[in-house]
């Protein structure tokens, strides 16, 4: 059965733009694919590092959720992945933000992911591909992180081009 995903992408370290198109390409593989607008957003952790690029792809896929997991790591390792420290510069990051209704917890992963309702560069691609999302009964358009959100808008159209 088809399941509503949503899979949070975000690059500081490459071609930011190459290595985020081409993972919406890989994802595109596993489903149907609707992208966010593409954003640029200042570090949250380590402040020496550069800025990031961020997106959000909604998929709606049959894969199970651990399944899932896998191919984001896949995908992750085969765009050359370093991770040199937490929180830090990454050539690519893949977080399963969202799957259907269901709330996951166990050693590999744990969804809605931790920090989607603290985070403008997560909630605000979010909200570009439904507007009406909530969490825990909260409409995520309505929490108070979104008065002053630290990002810009990169590009509105289709960056990925898919
Ligand atoms: N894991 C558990 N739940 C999930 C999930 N829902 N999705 C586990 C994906 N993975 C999940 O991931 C570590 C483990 O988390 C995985 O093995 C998986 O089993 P990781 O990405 O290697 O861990 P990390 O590098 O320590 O990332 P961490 O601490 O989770 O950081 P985040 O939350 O990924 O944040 N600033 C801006 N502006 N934009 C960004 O995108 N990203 C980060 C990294 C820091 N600062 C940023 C940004
Ligand atoms: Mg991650």
């Amino acid at each position: 059965m088809s399941i509503v995903t949503y899979i949070g992408l975000g690059s500081n370290l490459g071609d930011s733009l190459q290595i985020m198109a081409e993972a919406v390409h890989k994802l595109a593989a596993l489903g149907a694919v609707k992208t966010s607008k593409l954003y640029q957003s200042p570090p949250m952790g380590p402040q020496d590092q550069p800025n990031y690029l961020n997106a959000v792809v909604q998929l709606t896929t049959d894969l199970a959720p651990l399944a899932l997991l896998d191919e984001l790591q896949r995908f992750e390792q085969e765009s050359g992945r370093v991770r040199l420290r937490h929180w830090g510069e990454r050539t690519l990051d893949l977080d399963l933000l969202i799957y259907g209704q269901e709330q996951i917890q166990n050693e590999r992963l744990t969804v809605p992911h931790a920090g989607v309702m603290e985070r403008d560069f997560v909630l605000i691609p979010l909200l570009d591909l439904d507007a009406g999302l909530q969490l825990k009964g909260q409409l995520l358009k309505d929490l108070p992180i979104l008065e002053h959100p630290a990002l810009d808008v990169l590009a509105t159209g289709n960056w990925a081009k898919i």
